[in-house]
């Protein structure tokens, strides 16, 4: 119990750094593909990457469709998060 009390705030903070640099590689992701630095990553910029993966065309129209929230045909960062999330 001793050992419980006191490795959990250090589990907690080694938890919160780990998260913070998946986020951080997440962005750069995000950075590296939005090539136009548009703020938004589009079909045209993901696709290089996704055909390098083995998608087709319409797998990948279908998969920003479902992620992309706002409708504007682009994944901004937080549709960006989701999408990775659910790939
Ligand atoms: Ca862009
Ligand atoms: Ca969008």
């Amino acid at each position: 119990m001793r050992l419980f009390s006191c490795t959990t705030p250090l589990l907690f903070i080694v938890l919160v750094l780990v998260n913070a640099c998946r986020i951080d590689r997440v962005r750069q992701m995000f950075d590296e593909l939005d090539v136009d630095k548009s703020g938004s990553v589009s079909l045209a910029e993901m696709k290089p990457t996704l055909y390098s993966l083995g998608l087709a065309d319409d797998e990948i129209e279908s998969l920003v469709a479902r992620h992309d929230k706002n409708r504007d045909g682009e994944l901004q960062f937080d549709e960006f998060v989701q999408f990775l999330w659910a790939s």
